[in-house]
């Protein structure tokens, strides 16, 4: 299993000498600790809190990776520009049987793209749990968060369930390929890039 995984992040990111840094964000309760969890990162990786237990660290296979509970975190935007500058990527999860809080993460995905550091950046948005009973489809998420009007940047929403890994390679194979363009590097079977401010939804 751990080879397997390994090879799939060889895969993605390259070997060793290759640095690429994600930035992953959501909502507490999204699913981030449980995908990372399912893209193996917890098998290989030391993790180091940095901020309160809000951010953690984590190396793997070339990619840093840096995982952000957005929820609650008003008091410590100010230090979220040593972490954001130098992102090849942002990856935003989102509890999609969660409609309460789309509004919530409607807000914090407008700091975020607002953020001189992420200017230009790939967004990948997992739309986590499609197994939930009432999930918004990737479609409708799409139109709560108002992605089509996302410009000056690569999006692409992903539907995932993060329990079974289901949709996560998908993903993963979308932002490894962007953030290979984005060194001038082509990514080997990825898909064709798009213009500037290019969105997706898969489903
Ligand atoms: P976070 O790290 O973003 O805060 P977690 O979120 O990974 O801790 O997940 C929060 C809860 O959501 C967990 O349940 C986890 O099992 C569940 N979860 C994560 N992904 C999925 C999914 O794809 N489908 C479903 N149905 N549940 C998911 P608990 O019960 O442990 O709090």
């Amino acid at each position: 299993m751990g080879i397997l995984l390994s090879t799939m992040w060889e895969r993605w990111f390259g070997g060793a000498g290759r640095e690429f840094k994600l930035v992953m964000v959501g909502l507490d309760n999204a699913g981030k600790t449980t995908l990372l969890y399912r893209l193996a990162l917890g098998e290989a990786v030391v993790a180091t809190p940095t901020v309160g237990s809000n951010v953690e660290r984590l190396q793997h296979a070339g990619v840093t990776l840096e995982v952000w509970d957005l929820g609650g975190q008003q008091g410590l935007r100010a230090a979220w520009a040593t972490y954001y500058r130098g992102a090849d990527a942002v990856v935003l999860v989102v509890d999609s049987a969660d409609r309460a809080r789309v509004a919530a993460v409607k807000n914090e995905l407008g700091a975020l793209l607002s953020h001189a550091d992420l200017s230009g950046v790939p967004l990948l948005v997992f739309a986590n749990k499609q197994d939930a009973r009432g999930a918004c489809p990737a479609a409708e998420l799409t139109s709560l968060l108002a992605l089509h009007a996302v410009r000056g940047r690569d999006w692409h929403i992903q539907p995932c369930v993060a329990v079974t890994g289901g949709g996560l390679a998908e993903g993963m194979d979308w932002i490894s390929s962007r953030v290979r363009q984005g060194r001038g590097e082509t990514a080997a079977g990825a898909g064709g890039g798009g213009a500037a401010g290019a969105g997706a939804v898969a489903s």
